[in-house]
């Protein structure tokens, strides 16, 4: 440890400590903008400047390292006035039309920060160029707002390994974007939404979708049916400023009801559907000599990824399509038919932590004669939008239950939204297949935490099962290379988002200010496993719903009826 003095507070922080950390051991939060901790550590935007004694320069918090005896001063006129020049330079030059602006409502940082600095004036008169949007399926980027912090970029290129924007130009051109101008659809972007999960202000956001499920909504032909994902239920309080990862599931039901859905079902029960189709496909693949490891394929990020970076090893990937997918189709044919409604009349939407799944529902591979299994997909940020637009106070709300007949589904379908989550939910089903018994002891913590890859040899019957778990497309892409150079896995789970869909790309945002002290990957992730061990179901093969949903309609798992519904193929 070393001593150090800030602000006149005496204090011993381990040596490896930066200004910035060694502040908060005092209560002291210094102001950052570029900083964003694991992502981007680069001390370029000198917002968080301070003084250090015998230091000419000011000195960058977040990247200067503490030594013996060094005394700081966080708050000098010095450190104020230029930490409000920098942040007045950036202001000068970004489209600051707050009130029409995606981030304004709850999360802009840069607005946070204007504030925090009392900024009330801006002595610069900036170069505001209007240059055009970027806008895909899934993701628009609108330079206009972008402050070149580079928390993107470093998203893009060191998380994810995709790297495909960065800085282009020089001086007052310098700009975000893609190789040669292209569009990002146009370069291997995964549509992860990672860039949009880091980005501080509006510069990139998701395609919104709400405007289309509204017309849906208010359309007295359609029936409109919702499904949320397993994560957005542990996240989307956060919208309304309740604590990081409270599962508040009762609550978005309600509020999904009130919002004028005809029936809100639960995609945990399509991720029932998924364990059961890719159990029987890992033991077909095992017992029948098929293409191992198998591969899950739920998460479309991770799948256009490998499109892109292993066109070999496509066939490794699970020809089951992902839990919303599957149930999608399953709404329109068996609950159709149930309900005595014309599947064109019925109209799926995902609320989804996840920006690729718009892409992924856009797919034609996502379609079953013709018609698209999902018809509009909403993030957990834009669902949130959405009751706060109407004026409901989410907080406030009783709990409802998921309508029939699908109800509740199991437990299993819950940890899905976290890494680990689908490997522990097949292990579930395929020990207990395997073994034809029902097993007390199904918690795989070998699987479980934050781990980049995590790997487990797990007895199952007379079978030695090898799995491999993978969070974060750099992750990805060791575990793929390894499996590419003949290390040898029976099962893997990869999922594009580091952390899984917990923090997928559409989740609601947290300022830097709570993201660089508090690990909300984790919070949520603990309330996914508690909500597991809620459920009074826990193996996706006991879901009643499913297991009346094979009886009545899909025959066997991985049988005829099932493939043309919920199964497909990605060819290079
Ligand atoms: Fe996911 Fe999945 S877990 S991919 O992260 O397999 O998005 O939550 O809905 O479909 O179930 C996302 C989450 C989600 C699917 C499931
Ligand atoms: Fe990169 Fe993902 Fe953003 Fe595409 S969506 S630019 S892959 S971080």
């Amino acid at each position: 440890k070393v001593h150090i003095t800030i602000d006149g507070i005496q204090l011993y922080v381990p040596e490896n400590y930066t200004i910035l950390q060694a502040a908060k051991e005092v209560n002291i939060t210094i102001p950052t903008l570029c900083f964003l901790k694991d992502v981007n550590e680069i001390g370029c935007c000198r917002m968080c400047v301070v003084e250090v004694k015998g230091s000419r320069a000011l000195q960058a918090a977040c990247v200067y390292p503490v030594r013996e005896g060094m005394e700081v001063y966080t708050h000098t006129p010095k450190v104020i006035e230029a930490r409000k020049v920098n942040l007045e330079l950036i202001l000068s030059n970004h489209d600051a039309m707050c009130q029409t602006c995606t981030r304004s409502w709850m999360d802009c940082e840069l607005q946070a920060l204007a504030n925090k600095l009392s900024v009330s004036n801006v002595r610069f008169e900036g170069d505001k160029k209007r240059l055009p949007l970027d806008v895909g399926v899934s993701i628009v980027r609108d330079p206009n707002k972008c402050i070149l912090c580079r928390r993107c970029v470093s998203a893009c290129k060191n998380i994810q390994t995709v790297a495909v924007i960065d800085t282009m130009n020089r001086g007052f051109d310098t700009v975000i974007g893609s190789p040669f101008g292209l569009k990002l659809e146009d370069t291997p972007c995964t549509n992860c939404g990672q860039c949009i999960n880091v980005c501080p202000v509006a510069a990139l956001h998701e395609k919104s979708d709400a405007d289309r499920v509204w017309e849906a909504i208010y359309d007295p032909n359609k029936h409109v049916v919702v499904q949320t994902a397993p994560a957005v239920r542990v996240a989307i309080g956060e919208e309304f400023n309740m604590n990081i990862g409270e599962a508040v599931t009762g609550k978005m039901v309600t509020a999904l009801k009130m919002l004028g859905f005809d029936r809100v079902f639960d995609t945990d029960t399509g991720a029932d559907l998924t364990i059961m189709e890719e159990g029987a496909e890992l033991i077909d693949r095992i017992r029948g000599g098929g293409k191992l490891p198998l591969i899950t394929s739920c998460s479309p990020g991770w799948i256009k990824f490998c499109e892109h970076n292993f066109p070999d090893m496509l066939d490794n990937l699970s020809s089951c399509k992902s839990p919303h997918q599957m149930f999608g189709a399953i709404l329109k044919s068996y609950y159709a038919e149930k309900e005595g409604i014309d599947p064109k009349d019925i109209f799926v939407v995902s609320v989804m932590p996840c920006t690729a799944k718009k892409f992924e529902a856009a797919r034609p591979e996502m379609q079953v004669d013709g018609l698209p299994d999902v018809d509009a997909v909403i993030t957990t940020r834009e669902l949130g939008k959405m009751i706060y637009d109407v004026g409901i106070d989410f907080p406030d709300l009783g709990d409802s239950d998921f309508d029939n007949p699908f109800g509740e589904a199991s437990g299993a379908g819950a940890i899905f939204g976290t890494t680990g989550g689908v490997m522990e939910a097949a292990l579930r089903t395929v020990a207990d297949i395997l073994n034809d018994s029902s097993a007390d002891n199904f918690e795989y913590e070998e699987v479980r935490g934050l781990e980049g890859i995590k790997i487990a040899t797990i007895q199952i019957a007379d079978l030695k099962v090898r799995a491999a778990v993978a969070h974060g497309l750099g992750n990805a892409r060791k575990l793929m290379e390894a499996i590419r150079a003949g290390e040898q896995f029976h099962f893997v789970e990869i999922m594009a988002c580091p952390g899984g869909c917990i923090n997928g790309g559409g989740q609601p945002l947290q300022l830097s200010d709570v993201r660089n002290w508090i690990d909300i990957k984790a919070e949520r992730a603990k309330s996914l496993y508690q909500e597991d061990r809620k459920m009074f179901t826990r193996k996706s093969h006991n879901n009643p719903a499913v297991k009346k949903l094979y009886k009545e309609f899909l025959g066997m798992a991985n049988g005829k009826q099932a493939h043309k519904l919920l199964h497909t193929h990605y060819t290079p």
